[in-house]
């Protein structure tokens, strides 16, 4: 009885250690694939026809990402460049040299076109300064198109944190007829759009991406409040990354 009882459970115990490392190796090939889907997605998403978007960076103006501003809610530097953005092929930057109007129509420096001028550079005389307060630009693509992501540099000669940063897509120029928020980071509802839960980040020449989901639109609006370091309100460039809708 004793020996029984001493080695009936011993089996259990083995295979239950080998379940255990059986998880382990399980676990850490679950890690290795996502490790390897990150650095390479492009095969992930080939399967649905999907393909890195066209995207063409300005040169950066500083190095790396300082971490000692002073902004709440801010959202870590990722540290190395950021994943390919995947969408189906043929998607372009539908918003270049298209049409822009602001709740700003006469800026205090530079011309309101340049926000679709594709002029990225982060140098002085490549942005347009908006008033202090809310202001917004809004983006007429021209006819409805199936808009997958928004990338967007509000200014990038030096480090800085644009506040209340919010992007909308609409049918109409009104913005009444299906509005989409795609980005919202004003969590305090300072502008009156809504509280939004997205994070503060600091501009780089990469620019934010703001991923669309092929949401349906022809207007696309992007709203700020001033910065960390003053009132005003800036834009590099715009781009919207989409399609003409079938
Ligand atoms: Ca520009
Ligand atoms: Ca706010």
């Amino acid at each position: 009885m004793k020996r029984q009882a001493k080695t009936t459970p011993t089996p259990l115990r083995h295979s239950s250690r080998r379940v255990v490392l059986a998880s382990a190796a399980l676990i850490s090939l679950g890690v290795l694939s996502g490790t390897l889907q990150a650095q390479a997605p492009a095969p992930a998403g080939a399967a649905q026809g999907l393909v890195p978007i066209p995207i063409q960076l300005p040169k950066p103006m500083f190095e790396g990402t300082p971490q000692n501003l002073s902004v709440p809610n801010l959202q870590k530097p990722l540290g190395r460049p950021r994943d390919p953005f995947l969408a189906p092929a043929g998607v372009t930057n539908v918003a270049k040299g298209k049409k822009v109007t602001s709740s700003d129509m006469e800026p205090v420096i530079g011309e309101i076109e340049q926000v679709t001028d594709v002029d990225k550079k982060g140098a002085e005389g490549s942005f347009v300064e908006l008033g202090p307060g809310v202001q917004h630009v809004t983006i007429d693509l021209g006819a409805t198109h199936e808009v997958y992501a928004v990338l967007f540099w509000h200014f990038h000669k030096t480090p800085r944190v644009y506040f209340d940063v919010v992007v909308q897509v609409a049918d109409d120029a009104a913005f009444k007829k299906n509005v989409h928020t795609l980005f919202n980071n004003d969590h305090d509802n300072t502008s009156g759009l809504g509280a939004g839960k997205d994070m503060n980040y600091v501009e780089t020449a990469e620019g934010k991406l703001v991923d669309a989901k092929g949401t349906r639109a022809r207007y696309v609006r992007l709203y700020s409040r001033g910065n960390n370091a003053n009132e005003l309100n800036h834009y590099v460039e715009v781009e919207v990354f989409g399609r003409p809708a079938k």
